[in-house]
């Protein structure tokens, strides 16, 4: 989205309350938390091969114990109870459903997540079960992965096995998240699994996956009528870094790219064309009948936002300097997801909004006398984005809640386990939870639906 800069201090009052039905909560996803690589049927996804590729991931780690969530997961969910949450995105890893992919359906795989959901329910927290996030099946990958066009049906059978199932306990489904990232990390840049790099193919595993969203979510309407069906975007708002025609131009082909390539399908308005022929996309790809599925009507929109972009024709993007940042460079520029939200609203027909990832890693060096991480940084930074989210709903945002990034430090994908984003501490050693400043924070805000005093 382009975006004009705003103050960086809302006008709002210092601690304003939320709309009484705001929804509270944290997210999280399988291969950055549950290891057990192998347990019950599990097989390999295109993350463990890329894990095991040398000089792939940073430190040279893997998912194997992550933050073992697969064995300690009621131990978590209790965790989630003290810090007051009342819902809790993860995602389900196909990988354990589907060992092939597609074919049988892995009962003892699903088991884990029936567990996980009865657990969430009885502590009172609704689970927001996204169905991909990234970790596709090695098997799929090794017939062509998101290149190959039978990868979405076979997306929608697996999301099939996974609503009769749990489809009598999730109100809400989310079918992707991120497949920009999928897409561009995966098959443009080489950074995430499966480490391709061709443009041509970013394209043609974009559509493909957005295919996949639209199959899918027609079975889940027709297998669950009564839920909502979602998808999560990242947005990361774009500026030209001047006003020259060039510097205009590439700002708004990276925003075509990174922030409308999926909305504006999804929303019914195709794909943006200037930067499809600008890149010579062909759209051999699309098939008649695609963008009718890929535009049926989503009921929310889950809407990941870190940081924003300043672009340049000449150097791509950079951060301003002197700007601030977190530990991995990205500049921490809360006045951009409120713009970011208005931009949504006025641009887009969706119903509602759920802020589904936002948080930063952060140094973590500081303890409070007690030994918890001080992370002053990382409160701000959540404080900074909810007041945010709280003035664009005074502005007839409809954002519905906010899900903090991540609920535990995890394994950050090509960055291993070296930048840490949990509101709760997570000693790989000894795998002992202990919440951080930030996370007795949140708790505190979400008992009294308005932002706690810091200290
Ligand atoms: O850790 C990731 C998550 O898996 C997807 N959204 C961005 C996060 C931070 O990079």
């Amino acid at each position: 989205m382009s975006t004009r800069p705003e103050p960086a201090v809302p006008s709002s009052s210092s601690s304003p309350a939320f709309p009484d039905d705001f929804i509270w909560g944290a997210a999280t996803s399988s291969f950055q938390i549950e290891g057990s690589p192998h347990a019950d049927g599990k097989s390999a996804s295109i993350w463990d091969t890329f894990c095991r590729e040398p000089g792939r991931i940073a430190d040279g780690s893997n998912g194997d114990d992550a933050c073992d969530h697969y064995v300690r997961y009621t131990e978590d969910v209790s965790l989630m109870r003290q810090l007051r949450l009342a819902a809790y995105r993860f995602s389900v890893a196909w990988t354990r459903v589907k060992p092939d992919g597609r074919g049988p359906t892995n009962e003892a795989g699903l088991d884990f997540y029936d567990r996980l959901v009865d657990r969430l329910l009885a502590a009172g927290i609704t689970p927001y079960p996204t169905l991909y996030h990234w970790d596709l099946p090695q098997a799929l990958s090794d017939g062509g992965g998101w290149l190959n066009r039978d990868t979405a049906h076979a997306f929608a059978d697996y999301a099939a096995a996974v609503l009769d199932r749990l489809g009598d306990r999730v109100s809400t489904w989310t079918t992707l998240n991120e497949p920009f990232v999928s897409a561009n990390h995966g098959y443009v840049t080489g950074e995430h699994a499966p480490g391709h790099t061709s443009m041509a193919e970013g394209f043609t595993a974009s559509h493909h996956l957005l295919l996949a969203h639209g199959l899918a979510g027609a079975r889940i309407r027709r297998l669950a009528p009564d839920a909502r069906l979602a998808i999560v975007l990242n947005f990361t708002p774009v500026q030209p870094a001047t006003d020259s025609d060039e510097d205009t131009a590439a700002a708004g082909r990276v925003d075509d790219l990174e922030n409308r390539w999926y909305a504006d399908p999804l929303a019914g308005f195709g794909y943006p064309d200037t930067t499809a022929d600008h890149y010579g996309w062909d759209r051999a790809e699309v098939h008649d009948g695609d963008l009718a599925l890929i535009s049926a009507p989503i009921d929310l929109l889950g809407v990941n936002y870190y940081t924003r972009q300043i672009i340049s024709a000449a150097d791509g993007a950079r951060v301003p300097d002197g700007a601030p940042c977190n530990t991995m460079g990205w500049e921490v520029h809360p006045p951009s997801l409120g713009a970011l939200l208005r931009t949504l609203r006025d641009r887009y027909p969706f119903r509602s909004y759920l802020i589904t990832e936002n948080g930063a890693p952060m140094p973590d060096a500081a303890r409070t006398d007690d030994g918890r991480i001080a992370d002053d940084d990382r409160l701000a930074y959540i404080r900074d984005h909810l007041l945010q989210v709280h003035d664009a709903i005074a502005d007839d945002c409809p954002v519905e809640g906010y899900l903090v990034w991540s609920l535990f430090d995890n394994f950050e994908w090509a960055h291993g386990y070296g930048p840490r984003f949990g509101i709760v501490e997570v000693d790989y050693a000894t795998q002992r939870r202990t919440p951080k400043k930030s996370a007795l924070w949140y708790a505190d805000t979400i008992a009294h639906n308005r932002l706690a005093p810091t200290s």
